[in-house]
């Protein structure tokens, strides 16, 4: 398995309760190394166009509420399998059916305020990544 790249972000809820290291510590112990990290506080614009594959989804204007509402931390994750295995220690969307050790399990509020985002697959790692970093900012 290759060495990849994903896209994760700490959540409003988790930055307002002062979780960034906890959900830091979880995906550097899972082997994922943070080869890029800034704290953001996105517009409902950012937060739209971040998010516009959901644009037709009823929780849309929910979604991007709770995005824009405080500061997110945006990072790029680096590690062999670094996309599934980031997804695996997220745990599932909706935090009732997160798995035990998994950081939603132990941190997500509900499925809307559930802590992190992680990218599902190449091409949106690819895009999501562009969309908050530059190359130069990104050591890998
Ligand atoms: P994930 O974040 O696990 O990739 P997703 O891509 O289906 O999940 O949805 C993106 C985000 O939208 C999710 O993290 C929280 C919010 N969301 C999803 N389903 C929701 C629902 N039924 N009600 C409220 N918010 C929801
Ligand atoms: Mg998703």
């Amino acid at each position: 398995m290759a060495l990849e790249r994903t896209f994760s972000m700490i959540k409003p809820d988790a930055t307002r309760r002062n979780l960034t290291g906890a959900i830091t510590k979880k995906l550097e112990e899972a082997g994922l190394t943070v080869v890029a990290s800034k704290r953001v506080w996105m517009s409902r614009r950012e937060a739209e166009g971040f998010y516009a594959v959901h644009k037709e989804r009823p929780f849309f204007g929910e979604l991007v509420e709770s995005m824009s509402a405080g500061p997110t931390v945006v990072q790029v994750l680096q590690g062999e399998n670094a996309i599934a295995k980031n997804r695996e220690i997220m745990g599932a969307t909706n935090p009732t059916q997160a798995a035990e050790g998994t950081i939603r399990k132990e941190f997500a509020l509900s499925i809307g305020e559930n802590s992190v985002h992680g990218s599902d697959a190449p091409e949106t790692a690819a895009q999501e990544i562009a969309y908050w970093f530059s190359e130069t900012e990104i050591v890998g």
